[in-house]
């Protein structure tokens, strides 16, 4: 059983008030490791380590010199991909082929694009007359924000959390960063690379523990704390944006979604059956920009449905390792229990089970586990629960539409604004609609695609700001103006 502590400073360390908590497989419930909670004070002295990085070694660094190292941490991760893969998969229990092309990849990418973007970005100038007619020249510049607070989700731990540090450390600034007390392992395992390749103490801090009474609100109340950068629920999102108030601390958020998938019939449709089952169920449906509304045009909605059913019913349920299975169990048994609730609620609000609704049969050493099948639904109102509101598990309702306006018009009743994928061979209304439909990212013809470079965020109650490219350098820096008189 692994032991798993706080990184604070540059050195691994328990909590001073001695507590842990269990960190359980979603694949048996059995207990893996033993984490160390930070309390209080753990907290304050992560945040002081960061103001005195900032005002350091750290900030005494040139932007190349940061550089360098930023590539030197991408580099380690990629030296290190093995262990990486090993401990996400410990801690999620999903698919090694998902962490092997998606997950680990994209964090060691995290910390080399940015580098690259904050060695790239120029810096604006204006020149301005004046009445002696000599003018001025205004040029900006960039500083870090300070201490950055990052408090991330256990969907996909590693990606979601280094899609933050990566940017984050490129600007200059330090960070505490809380993983989810889901999904431990990986962040903690960046502590080991931040010592191996050079990075100062204090730069990268990692506590471990809850949200409420604990470690998240901790960090999110600090008054050290210069900004936050979250990404998990909505209804988190309010309690992290009441926190930061005080102190007039800027937030960044990611936060929940209810995608919706829109087919046409024109679609290719082996590639558009596949991209929503992609989208629908990749994770286990534990993807915040995953398909759980889908629209799909009259003429082929039978044919869709029944050929999405096919795909759903072939997943084999198994270990992440195990080359017969292609399919993990939910991340805990309180999301389960949630997820479930939701498979009731859609009987009871009148769905028409197209298939899944339970739990599917695993080997006997596997039946503690978090799993559940891949449930498709039909024949809901737009109004029910199951449709309007975040599951955040392998499920989708599928409804049929007659025209552009109106799978328009039901893509944006919803709340959340995160995502969009249309399937069609006609990219001219693909691009009229992608315009027309209130949310932070449409995919045409594809899913989960997406250059870092690129801005990324949600609509509505999906979330505030952007980042990515040169959007998280506005979220990351502080931009300061100087006056020259010629
Ligand atoms: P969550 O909001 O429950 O927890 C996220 C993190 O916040 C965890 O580290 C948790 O400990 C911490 N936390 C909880 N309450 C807190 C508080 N009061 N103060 C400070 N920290 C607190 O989310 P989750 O269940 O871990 O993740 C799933 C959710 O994340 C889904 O809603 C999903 O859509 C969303 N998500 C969004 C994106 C995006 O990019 N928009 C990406 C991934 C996940
Ligand atoms: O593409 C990304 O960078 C990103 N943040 C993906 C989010 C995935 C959510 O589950």
């Amino acid at each position: 059983m692994q032991n798993i502590k706080n990184f604070i400073n540059g050195e691994f360390v328990v909590g001073a008030e001695g507590k842990t908590f269990d960190k359980r497989s979603p694949l048996t419930n059995q207990v893996i490791a033993s984490v160390h909670e930070a309390g209080r004070a753990d907290v304050d002295r992560a945040v002081m380590a960061a103001r005195q990085a900032l005002h350091g070694e750290w900030g005494a660094l040139t932007m190349e010199q940061r550089v360098d190292l930023l590539y030197g941490v991408a580099n380690e991760i990629t030296r290190r991909f093995e262990d990486f893969v090993d401990a996400e998969m410990a801690d999620t229990g999903q698919p090694r082929h998902v962490m092997t092309h998606a997950f680990i990849p994209r964090g060691a990418a995290n910390f080399k694009v940015f580098a690259d973007v904050i060695k790239n970005v120029p810096s604006e100038s204006f020149r301005m007359d004046t009445p002696d007619g000599r003018g001025a020249l205004n040029y900006a510049i960039r500083v870090p924000k300070g201490v950055v607070g990052v408090i991330a989700p256990w969907n996909a731990p590693f990606l979601l959390m280094t899609w933050k540090v990566g940017p984050a450390l490129a600007c200059g600034n330090t960070v505490v960063v809380k993983p989810s007390e889901e999904t431990p392992l990986t962040t903690t395992l960046l502590g080991e690379v931040m010592n191996s390749v050079g990075i100062p103490k204090g730069v990268f801090n990692v506590i471990h523990g809850f949200g409420p009474d604990s470690a998240g609100e901790f960090l999110t109340h600090h008054p050290k704390v210069d900004a936050i950068t979250f990404t998990g629920e909505t209804r988190t999102g309010t309690a992290i944006m009441s926190a930061a108030a005080k102190g007039m601390r800027d937030v960044s958020f990611e936060l929940g979604g209810k995608n919706a998938g829109i087919v046409f019939a024109d679609a290719d449709f082996d590639a558009a059956v596949d991209g929503i089952f992609r989208s629908a169920f990749l994770n286990s449906g534990q993807v915040c920009l995953g398909t759980e509304r889908v629209y799909v045009e009259r003429p082929i909605f039978e044919k869709f449905v029944n050929a999405l059913k096919d795909k759903a019913e072939a997943v084999k349920f198994g270990r992440p390792d195990d080359p017969n299975a292609n399919y993990g169990p939910l991340i805990s048994a309180e999301h389960k229990e949630k997820v479930m609730s939701y498979y009731a609620k859609a009987v009871e609000e009148g769905a028409t089970v197209v298939t899944g609704g339970g739990v599917p049969e695993v080997p006997a050493e596997l039946a503690a586990g978090h799993w559940v099948q891949p449930t498709i639904w039909t024949g809901l109102p737009e109004t029910a629960a199951v449709v309007q509101e975040e599951i955040f598990g392998p499920c989708c309702h599928i409804r049929p539409f007659d025209s552009e306006d109106e799978v328009v018009q039901l893509a944006n009743a919803n709340d959340y604004g995160l995502s969009t994928t249309i399937w069609t061979t006609n990219l001219t209304r693909a691009h009229r609609m992608a315009a027309r439909i209130e949310v932070g990212i449409t995919w045409i013809n594809s899913w989960f695609l997406r250059d870092l470079r690129t801005p990324f965020g949600g609509s509505k109650q999906s979330g505030i700001g952007r980042e990515g490219g040169v959007h998280s350098l506005e979220f990351y820096t502080e931009t300061r103006n100087v006056c020259v008189k010629l």
